[in-house]
């Protein structure tokens, strides 16, 4: 009586287990789906804003410019993050006329690239702090 028992047991387990990969197979097949192509021509439209536009990030990491030199173009936008702990600010001091104000971790500064030209400029708070934004047409 017992061995019958535990075989009955078995039989229900057995049963569990068998509808669980029917379920699990039953849920993967709606994976076959043909709406996801579609989305694709979508994305490559806008694709083409970046070069209109965009944004150069440039970090400033252990009291440095990172990159310390980047190439943008007219009418791109340079965006600063501060990772140090310590405060940074951004003063152009050839080729353009910007000046941010001292601003902490985590915080960024941007400017809009107006014309072509080399611009150099530094953290005045450590001067060995340099970069260069070189603006094409
Ligand atoms: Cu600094």
């Amino acid at each position: 009586m017992k061995r019958l028992y535990s075989v009955a047991a078995c039989l229900v387990l057995g049963g569990a287990l068998v509808a669980g990969c029917g379920s699990s197979s039953s849920s993967s097949s709606n994976s076959s789906s043909n709406s996801t192509p579609a989305a694709a021509p979508a994305t490559s439209t806008p694709a083409a804003a970046p070069a209109a536009g965009g944004t150069i990030s440039v970090s400033m990491k252990n009291i440095q410019f990172v990159p310390k030199s980047v190439t943008a173009k007219v009418g791109q936008t340079v965006k600063w993050t501060n990772d140090d702990s310590v405060d940074h600010n951004v003063t152009a001091t050839s080729g353009g006329t910007f000046k941010s104000s001292n601003f902490g971790q985590g915080s960024t500064y941007s400017t809009k690239l107006a014309k072509a030209g080399t611009v150099q400029y530094v953290c005045t708070i450590h001067p060995g702090m340099t970069g260069t934004v070189t603006v094409t047409p």
